[in-house]
C-alpha cells in the first residue's frame, strides 16, 4: 500500500487530479481509493472513499466554536488526530496498492502547521509515501511566480519530510512551446536568470533565485526525490509520466528512497 499525498496552493488542482490519476491507476487495472484530508470541502469532483468529514467537518467545528473559516479549518486539522487510528483502519480496510491523499489548500494552515504533518504521519504509518506538489500552469508560465512556487514547494517538502514530485498541473493551458520554456527554465539558471531580470527583478537577487533553485532542483532525475513534470487532470496529459516517476520513488530501488517514511519533525 502506497501513499501518494497532493498538495499544493488553494485552487492548484489537487482534487482533480487525484480523481484522473485514480480513474488512470483503475484503468491500468491498479486498485487505488481517494481519501480526502479536507475538513473544509465544500465540493468534491470524485466520490471520497474515505472521507475525514465524517469524523470532523470545519463548518460544523466552525458553528460549535463560534470560529471565522480559518480558525476553524485549524481546529478541525488538530481535532484531525483524535481520529488518525480511524482513518489508517478506513483505509487499510480497502487493501488498495494506491491511497490518493487530498489535502486542504490553506497550506499556511495545513503543511506549515504542526498538526498538518503529524496527521499525515499517523496516517502514513510505516508505508511507503510520496508528495505531489502542484504548480497551477497560469503561476509556472511566468518567471517570478515560477519561483515563488518552487519555494513553496522546497518549504513543503521541508514541512512534511516526504520525497516530493513537484509537478505543473493544468497542462492542458499551456502550449508546448510555454512547456519547453518553464523546463528550460528550471534546468537551466543562466536562463532562469535572464528571465527574472526580464520580468523586472534586480540582477543580484535574481542570480540569487536562480542560483538557490538549481541547487534545490536537481537536474539529475535519476537520483533526485524532486522532479518536474506536466499533468493535466482535463486531458489526462502526463499521467503516465506521473505514475512512472512515483512509481520510481516508491518502489524504485533504496537508491530513490532515501529518506525515512515522513519522518516526525
Ligand atoms: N484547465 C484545467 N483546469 C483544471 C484542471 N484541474 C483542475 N482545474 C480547475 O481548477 C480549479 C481548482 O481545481 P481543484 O481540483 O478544486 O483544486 P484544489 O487544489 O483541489 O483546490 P482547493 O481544494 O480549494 O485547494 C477548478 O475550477 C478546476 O476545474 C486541469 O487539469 N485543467
Ligand atoms: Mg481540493
Amino acid at each position: 500500500m502506497y501513499f501518494v499525498v497532493f498538495v499544493g496552493p488553494a485552487g492548484s488542482g489537487k482534487s482533480h487530479l487525484v480523481d484522473a490519476f485514480g480513474d488512470w491507476l483503475e484503468f491500468n487495472e491498479l486498485t487505488a481509493i481517494r481519501v480526502n484530508l479536507d475538513p473544509a470541502a465544500d465540493w468534491l469532483p470524485y466520490q471520497p472513499d474515505v472521507d475525514v468529514r465524517d469524523y470532523v467537518n470545519a463548518r460544523d467545528v466552525m458553528e460549535k466554536y463560534k470560529l471565522g473559516p480559518n480558525g476553524a479549518l485549524v481546529a478541525s486539522v488538530d481535532m484531525i488526530a483524535d481520529y488518525a487510528d480511524k482513518i489508517r483502519e478506513d483505509i487499510e480496510s480497502f487493501r488498495p496498492n494506491y491511497v490518493l491523499v487530498d489535502t486542504p489548500g490553506q497550506m499556511e494552515l495545513f503543511a506549515f502547521r504542526e498538526s498538518g504533518p503529524e496527521v499525515l504521519r499517523m496516517i502514513i504509518g510505516d508505508s511507503r509515501a510520496v508528495a505531489v506538489f502542484l504548480i497551477d500552469a497560469v503561476f509556472a508560465s511566468r518567471p517570478a511566480s515560477l519561483a515563488s512556487s518552487l519555494f513553496l514547494a522546497f518549504s513543503t517538502r521541508l514541512r512534511l519530510g516526504l520525497p516530493q514530485v513537484v509537478v505543473v498541473s493544468k497542462a492542458d493551458l499551456l502550449d508546448e512551446s510555454t512547456m519547453n520554456e518553464i523546463d528550460e527554465m528550471m534546468r537551466d539558471p543562466s536562463m532562469f536568470y535572464g528571465r527574472l531580470v526580464d520580468a523586472g527583478l534586480d540582477p543580484m537577487f535574481a542570480e540569487a533565485v536562480a542560483k538557490a533553485v538549481e541547487a534545490l532542483l536537481p537536474s539529475d532525475s535519476s537520483s533526485a526525490t524532486v522532479v518536474t513534470r506536466f499533468v493535466s487532470a482535463v486531458s489526462g496529459f502526463g499521467l503516465d509520466d506521473l505514475y512512472a516517476v512515483v512509481q520510481q520513488v516508491l518502489a524504485g530501488g533504496e537508491d530513490f528512497y532515501t529518506e525515512e517514511p515522513n519522518p516526525r519533525l
